[in-house]
């Protein structure tokens, strides 16, 4: 493949909502031969107009592509069993929009669909993730540094507590169950910790394409490791546990200095106590086990925050991809690096209770 051609089409589209077989259901990357369009634009393969287009799974459409883009009409277009557009939308994006309504072509026939694009084919199991675990006591680190390798890495981090507060906030079934449990200071019950974070990773997987996690804060205790073991299966290997270790004084340091800002319920020094004696009985128990396997890296994280994050990305880096590794700092690295003052009334806080 030459450094010009366009590169490869491995996305899938399932079509939801209107109601009619003739569009619903799911879209594989087109295999449409190679040909030259009312445009005059060669297509190739995967590819129609320039832009990404897809076949029918199925294979029940007269037309392939069956989801294209039409240069001339400047419109993603969705085709009928029979080849004819049942379906529209006007866009130049590089996709088919997803969160925009359609203009369904032959009015009162149907609704317009939903479109969601999947990153790996949603007919096979999903592949296995890069999954690292981040612990450490409060105020060691761990929002900063996998805010740092989402943002200038890649890396997908997903914080437990940063999900309970999201899924308290949503106000489903189990907000008043978080809520509970939280208010009280005790951990919320697995079967709703981990199935959050297996949706994380899923969604994340498929929708975005995401297969290196970093999970901070997780797992905090032996028993969230059964609830582990019993969603993800206890075959796979078990990720490794970055250990953010810092001494207790310049923990308090730290916590009592984000406090001024936080706007957290729980940075205070009587908190920060509890905080930390929840993290010696509750989650080194699981920091043990992890050691007694040789699964432990071990990182000092009382130094500068520019040393601790060189030895995070030097632990990821066998899963990093190398052109991201290369990169220069973002402007928000800098200021998680602390190298670049946040902007006013804006402030920046990582894993913010509030
Ligand atoms: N800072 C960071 N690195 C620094 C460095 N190298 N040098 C100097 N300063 C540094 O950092 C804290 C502060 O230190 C920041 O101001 C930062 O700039 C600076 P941060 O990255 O925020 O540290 P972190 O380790 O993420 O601290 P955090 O307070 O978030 O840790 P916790 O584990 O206590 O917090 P979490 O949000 O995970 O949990 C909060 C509570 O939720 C828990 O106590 C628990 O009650 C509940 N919870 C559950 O019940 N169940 C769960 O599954 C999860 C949480
Ligand atoms: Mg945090």
């Amino acid at each position: 493949m030459s450094s010009n051609a366009p590169v490869p089409n491995t996305l899938f589209i399932q079509v939801t909502g209107a109601g009619n077989p003739d569009v619903d259901g799911l879209f594989v990357p087109s295999t449409a031969p190679s040909a030259t369009s009312e445009s005059g634009t060669t297509s190739s393969l995967g590819y129609w107009n320039g832009k990404m287009a897809w076949d029918r799974a199925d294979g029940k459409c007269e037309r392939s592509p069956a989801l294209s883009y039409s240069n001339s009409y400047t419109s993603w277009r969705i085709c009928r069993l029979d080849g004819h557009l049942a379906y529209d939308i006007t866009s130049e994006d590089a996709l088919p929009p997803c969160g925009r309504e359609w203009h369904v072509y032959k009015k009162g026939v149907a609704p317009a669909p939903k479109l969601v694009i999947h990153h790996f084919d949603p007919r096979e199991p999903l592949p296995e993730p890069n999954v690292f675990f981040v612990l450490g006591g409060p105020g060691s680190g761990k929002g900063t540094m996998c805010s740092l390798a989402a943002t200038q890495l890649g890396w997908t981090h997903l914080s437990t507590g940063d999900l309970l507060r999201a899924e308290r906030k949503l106000g489903g079934e189990t907000a008043a169950t978080i809520e509970r449990y939280i208010s009280a200071g005790e951990l919320v019950p697995n079967e709703i910790t981990v199935t959050l974070l297996k949706q994380a990773m899923d969604n994340a997987m498929r929708l975005q394409g995401k297969t290196n996690f970093l999970l901070d804060g997780f797992p905090r205790s032996l028993d969230n490791m059964d609830g582990w073991y019993q969603v993800f299966g206890n075959t796979a290997e078990l990720p490794t546990m970055l250990h953010f270790e810092c001494p207790y004084a310049e923990l308090e340091k730290r916590i009592l200095g984000r406090a001024k800002y936080s706007g957290r319920s729980d940075d205070n020094a009587e908190s920060m106590k509890l905080r930390f004696d929840t993290f010696k009985a509750k989650t080194l128990p699981t920091l043990d086990l992890f050691r007694s396997q040789s699964k432990v890296v071990e990182v000092d994280a009382s130094q500068k925050r520019e040393a601790v994050y060189a030895l995070l990305k030097e632990s990821l880096k066998a899963y990093t991809d190398p052109e991201l590794a290369a990169q220069p700092l973002t402007e928000e690295s800098e200021m998680l690096l602390g190298l670049r003052p946040y902007p006013k009334r804006d402030h920046k806080t990582t894993g913010s209770m509030a």
